[in-house]
């Protein structure tokens, strides 16, 4: 079984090495997909042995990952195992999630399963909660953290639901995977709150959230 680290990274040159360093010894390559940073994220993921894949513009989370899992459907990997650059997800956790994944096809690291849930904002928490009851109802399963980004993809599977969004990209593939009856497990994870670096979330992307949101949801319900 061959496996590759999916990282995606937007101006985190001060946490990425210690990720990459992290993560090398469990997988067979690390492909940090830098998503055009100012910061010098490349050349340090560069000098810690990653294989940088290099974005010329920002797309977000949703476009830096995608391009990642392109990466290891045409390099023909069994598994992904996707990994934050920013230091929340704790590499010595991977070989949890992949053992997780022998016996399924999508595994989700969830925070919901231990303490560390409890360190997020009210307004956060409510929205994990509002999509992950959103993709339970419409799409049969029993999931409790659908927005964490501490996953492992069989790559077979991920060839059928690569999401067409960035936005909520984690809701999109998700529901699209139990809908078409794939095997989706979790595993508790540890997940501290970011204190490194520029969080995705902003005013403008809160804002948006509601119509974002129902345009993914309702592509998928619909279209596929
Ligand atoms: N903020 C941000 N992160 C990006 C972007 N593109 C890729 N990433 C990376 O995607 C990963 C997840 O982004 P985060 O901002 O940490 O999202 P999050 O963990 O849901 O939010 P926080 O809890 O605030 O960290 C990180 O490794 C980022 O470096 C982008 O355009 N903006
Ligand atoms: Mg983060």
């Amino acid at each position: 079984m061959r496996t590759v680290a999916v990282v995606p990274a937007y101006n985190e040159a001060d946490t990425v090495g210690s990720v990459v360093d992290g993560t090398a010894p469990h997988v067979d390559e690390v492909a940090v997909v830098d998503d055009a940073s100012t910061d010098g994220t490349p050349s340090v993921a560069r000098d810690h042995g990653a294989t940088v894949l290099e974005h010329t513009f920002n797309t977000g989370v949703g476009g830096a990952v995608r391009t990642g899992y392109r990466y290891a459907i045409e390099a023909d990997y069994d598994f992904v195992v996707q990994v934050d650059a920013d230091g929340q997800h704790d590499p010595d956790q991977v070989p949890d999630l992949l053992a997780a994944a022998t016996d399924c096809d999508m595994v989700v690291g969830s925070r919901y399963h231990n303490e560390s849930i409890e360190e997020y904002p009210f307004v956060r928490r409510a929205g994990i909660r509002f999509f992950t009851g959103v993709v339970n109802a419409l799409g049969g399963v029993d999931v409790t953290d659908v927005t964490s980004g501490f996953r492992v993809y069989r790559v077979s599977m991920l060839r059928r639901i690569l999401h067409k969004r960035d936005a909520h990209w984690a809701v999109e593939q998700t529901l699209d995977a139990a809908r078409q009856g794939y095997r989706i497990r979790e595993v508790s994870v540890e997940m501290p709150t970011r204190d490194h670096g520029e969080s995705q979330f902003d005013l403008g992307t809160l804002a948006l959230y509601p119509l974002r949101m129902a345009d993914v949801v309702l592509r998928v319900v619909l279209f596929r």
